[in-house]
């Protein structure tokens, strides 16, 4: 097994040591504090079910016992695949306490993305809910483990554990005989995240108990959270925005409440913050402008009482409760910011955060030109940044270039990925964003752009590599390139420019070719446009990157 590793050079180490961001406490360790600090205050609710923090404990250990019954060990890898429920927690916790590595993945993923994970990330365990959102997990646990090649042997369904409140009673048995909290450093890697990535498949991006937990900590500071913050996890609880910057784990630090919604649309998210009053959330742009318009729907965000309207519409009132909008994972534009406070009725926060690490905020009360205008600073004084140019050389101060960035909390290396490292790092150990910013004289950065090519839809990263891979695989696609087009709900849509082989195909057929290699619905293609040919112009070789770039200007312009 290739072992994991994250590891910074010593001599920062011992710096970031000394300056107290890396305190030695691993996840379990953290989550035994809170729990002391709060045993009776509520971690958890679904707005049916509801935990404390001894609860929450409780319910982690069980996990971590089941785990272990189910025949997984410490050390083992293991994939979970959950939405938003309060199990999540107790999952992740559970397999923190056995010693063993969460890789996350999203609900929307499908089998292609996860036997990825499970092959990248050489795991063993698989843990899913069987059945959400119409689509049967525990199908593609069963084909995972009928395909011996992969290597997975054990599948815990938790859809069970809701139900009866935990794991079964059996494995309670093994829960009196249960291990004590498998003995881990905090330097050692406690997790896997999913990189947007930009080239191919997705990358797996080790964490450590020390980088991960410093970077929740001071966005807790930073967000100002405390034991009456109560966080509504709208966004894929899996996703690094709602769990870290500061997410529900910035919550569990400081003695907060984490409501779970199972969707983030307003008929879901709505109830939820006027029943558990929600301070705070996090959100992608799109979703802000969804719930800004449900709110407006009611004639200019008057106070007509709380609750759906009359005509079974929201109000301002719904969302009195809420004290700060953030919103993130994609460029929020100014114009959109500057409405967020008349509309929702509470402050705004913009995070530019990445699973990799480095996370801006725009801080609370800072003047309302660097919260509109901008997607903040950085965490930390020891995040280093950089926007160099081409030849990775310093631009202009206020100049637009890409940014690098290193520090004590951003990763130095993917899990498993020599040629994507040698890409991604500097020698320097600078992690390349791929982003295009500018910085503003007071030291916070303005996204401006990317170098790399994905689209960024709705916040879902996806790479344009790894669409044209699954199109050129069909007969009657000749070559393909994919595009990112502006989108006025999605931010950037994809778009597929596709030749064809003989005969045109439908482009149903070509989504529906794409479904069936079991990939996650936001890959196919929002758009297909049949072309003669690829090449725009007739000069010379050029790019993948430079092509995609022509047909996209050239599509723009043709609208
Ligand atoms: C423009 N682009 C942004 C923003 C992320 C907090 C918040 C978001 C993420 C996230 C995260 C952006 N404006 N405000 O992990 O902890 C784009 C950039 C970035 C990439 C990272 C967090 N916020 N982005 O989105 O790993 O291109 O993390 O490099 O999914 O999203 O994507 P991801």
């Amino acid at each position: 097994m290739i072992p994991l590793r994250q590891e910074w050079p010593e001599s920062l180490a011992r710096r970031y040591r000394e300056a107290g961001y890396w305190t030695g406490e691993t996840f379990w360790e953290f989550l035994q504090r809170s729990a002391e600090t709060w045993p009776e205050h509520t971690a958890v609710t679904d707005g049916q079910r509801r935990w404390s923090y001894q609860q929450l404990l409780q319910h982690a250990e069980q996990a971590s016992a089941a785990f272990l019954a189910a025949g997984l060990n410490p050390g083992d890898r293991v994939v979970v695949q959950l939405p938003n429920v309060p199990e999540f927690i107790s999952v992740v916790f559970g397999l923190f306490r056995a010693g063993m590595v969460p890789v996350y993945a999203l609900p929307a993923h499908r089998m292609t993305e996860i036997a990825h994970f499970v092959s990248k990330a050489e795991a063993r365990g698989y843990v899913f809910v069987g059945k959400h959102d119409n689509f049967q997990y525990a199908d593609l646990a069963a084909a995972l483990l009928a395909d011996k090649t992969s290597g997975l042997q054990v599948t815990v369904d938790i859809a069970d554990w809701a139900k009866q409140g935990g794991p079964s009673a059996s494995e309670d048995l093994v829960l009196r005989k249960a291990q004590p909290p498998a003995k881990v450093s905090a330097s050692d890697v406690a997790f896997m995240q999913i990189s947007g990535g930009s080239t191919g498949l997705s990358k797996l991006i080790p964490r450590t108990h020390d980088d991960y937990l410093y970077s929740v900590r001071a966005s807790a500071e930073i967000c100002q959270l405390n034991e009456k913050t109560v966080f509504l996890a709208a966004l894929p609880i899996a996703h690094n925005f709602p769990m870290s910057s500061p997410g529900f784990l910035g919550v569990l630090y400081a003695g907060g409440t984490v409501v779970m919604a199972s969707a983030p649309s307003p008929d879901v998210a709505f109830p939820l913050i006027e029943k558990e009053q929600v301070t705070i959330t996090a959100l992608v742009p799109p979703l802000v402008l969804l719930w800004m318009k449900a709110v407006g729907l009611t004639g200019n965000g008057a106070e007509t009482g709380s609750g759906a309207g009359e005509s079974g519409r929201w109000s301002k009132a719904t969302l009195s409760s809420l004290q700060m909008v953030q919103v993130g994972g994609a460029k929020f534009m100014p114009e959109s910011a500057a409405r967020v406070k008349s509309e929702l009725g509470c402050e705004l926060q913009q995070v530019f955060g990445m699973a990799e690490g480095l996370v801006n905020y725009t801080r609370p009360g800072d003047p309302e030109h660097l919260v509109i205008g901008t997607q903040g600073r950085p965490i930390s004084d020891a995040d280093e940044i950089r926007i160099v140019d081409e030849q990775d050389q310093p631009v202009s101060e206020g100049e637009v270039g890409q940014l690098l960035t290193r520090g004590p909390y951003t990763i130095r290396g993917y899990h498993n990925a020599e040629e994507a490292n040698q890409r991604s790092f500097t020698d320097e150990g600078f992690y390349r964003t791929g982003d295009l910013v500018k910085m503003t004289p007071e030291g916070y950065l303005v996204v401006q752009g990317r170098a790399t090519d994905h689209i960024n839809r709705a916040g879902e990263k996806v790479s344009a590599e790894e669409i044209e891979d699954h199109l050129i695989a069909h007969p009657q696609v000749f070559d393909v390139a994919v595009v990112s087009i502006p989108d006025q709900y999605l931010g950037e849509r994809s778009c597929a420019f596709v030749v064809p082989e003989g005969e045109k195909p439908r482009p149903v057929a070509l989504k529906k070719w794409m479904r069936e290699r079991h990939v996650a619905d936001f890959k196919i293609p929002d758009q297909i446009v049949f072309v003669d040919s690829l090449q725009t112009t007739a000069v010379g070789k050029i790019s993948r990157k430079q092509l995609r770039a022509q047909l996209r200007d050239k599509h723009l312009q043709s609208l």
